[in-house]
């Protein structure tokens, strides 16, 4: 494995990402919002003054070492399929963070740069690679990846060995964000000999093997991490509703355990927590990831996502089992995906997207002061 040396990544980190807020390429569009978050997180003279990046910069190297818990925003979605829009998420739901008044002891290390058309270099030819290199970095030659998912794991992976006992929170992003954080964590996790479980809150299997010929996507990105966990018995989906196949299909050809949300709903949130601390426990499980698609919540609370989904769960529910992993297993690494603050389902009477917005920030709040607590 070729390891970097500190200085090396702060440099990686300055050139492959951005300001909190700025990973959105725009001129005009929500600069307003911008400009408000960087105000309430930097102070209104560093915004009026031009040196946001001038400070973040500095705090990359006096800030980021202080904190146990290191937030992250990937506004990419090129990931999605069906209606796009989470590439908003992460600016709009640090706001909504911010608003919340609460104090969280947090780090915002910023965005992934994102060049909205590209998802993973493997799918790229050298040509494009070097022409988004020039356009990123000024220079074509440079050994740098270019598009979201590559540089996302590039920097989880280093930010790993780097910083051992900090945990990360990212804010996505379309689903495919999670596939470079989780394997970048379970190849960590298997370094340092913890063993981990993958917890996954979603109306959605994600299992499929490939999405119109892509492996790498919102539809597939849980199968594609599956090699990675020690066995399929450590993933562990919550949630689910909006599937073709059943989930006898699913638990048969993966191996995983599912607790599909009419089930959730019929037994109660607490039941259902004790038997997947039960399977955990079986596991020997030390240490867990959460990855919370917003859509696992019902449409009522979850209008403002790519594929809002009827007889879904209400807040309480993985709040209530959250907080019961919480009480047995540390959370050494969790998301919260797929709010598309912009995206209004017509079909949705709720006033959208300030529920969703409300209820994901309580979520991530849950999240954050968890793994701040954990080390
Ligand atoms: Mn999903």
């Amino acid at each position: 494995m070729n390891e970097v040396s500190r200085k090396e990544f702060l440099s990686k980190i300055k050139h492959y990402m951005t300001p909190p807020g700025e990973g959105v390429f725009t001129v005009h569009t929500a600069s307003d919002k911008r400009q408000s978050l960087q105000k309430k997180m930097y102070g209104p003279d560093a915004v009026a003054h031009k040196r946001v990046r001038a400070i973040w910069e500095e705090s990359l190297e006096k800030t980021l070492p202080l904190s146990n818990c290191v937030i992250l925003g990937i506004p990419s979605d090129c990931g999605g399929g069906i209606q796009r829009g989470a590439n908003w998420g992460p600016l709009y739901l640090r706001e909504s963070l911010i608003n919340s008044r609460e104090n969280l002891k947090a780090y915002d290390i910023g965005d992934v740069r994102v060049v909205p058309h590209l998802l993973h270099d493997k799918y790229l030819n050298q040509e494009t690679i070097e022409n988004c290199r020039l356009a990123l970095y000024q220079n074509k030659k440079v050994n740098l990846p270019v598009s979201p998912l590559s540089i996302a794991y590039d920097f989880a992976k280093n930010f790993h060995q780097q910083f051992p006992a900090k945990n990360l929170f990212m804010i996505g992003g379309d689903h495919s964000v999670s596939y470079p954080m989780v394997r970048a964590y379970l190849e960590a996790k298997k370094i340092q000999g913890k063993k981990v479980a993958l917890i996954h809150f979603d109306a959605h299997t994600d299992l499929l093997e490939e999405r119109m010929g892509i492996d790498l996507c919102f539809g597939t990105w849980t199968s594609q991490i599956l090699p990675y966990l020690e066995s399929p018995q450590h993933l562990v989906q919550l949630g689910i509703r909006a599937s073709g196949r059943d989930r006898g299909h699913w638990e048969t050809k993966f191996g995983c355990m599912q607790i599909w949300s009419e089930e959730i709903i019929a037994k109660g949130a607490g039941v259902i927590a004790e038997q997947v601390i039960a399977h955990l426990k079986n596991l020997a499980i030390e240490e867990i990831y959460i990855s919370f698609d917003i859509d696992c919540l019902d449409q009522e609370y979850a209008g403002a996502t790519g594929t809002p989904e009827p007889k879904g769960l209400s807040p309480h529910e993985p709040m209530l089992i959250m907080q019961s992993l919480f009480e047995n297993f540390k959370i050494t690494g969790s998301d919260i995906v797929e709010i598309a603050p912009l995206v209004r389902a017509p079909y949705i009477k709720q006033i959208e997207p300030e529920t969703t917005l409300l209820v994901a920030s309580s979520l991530a709040t849950f999240l954050i002061q968890a793994m701040g607590l954990t080390n």
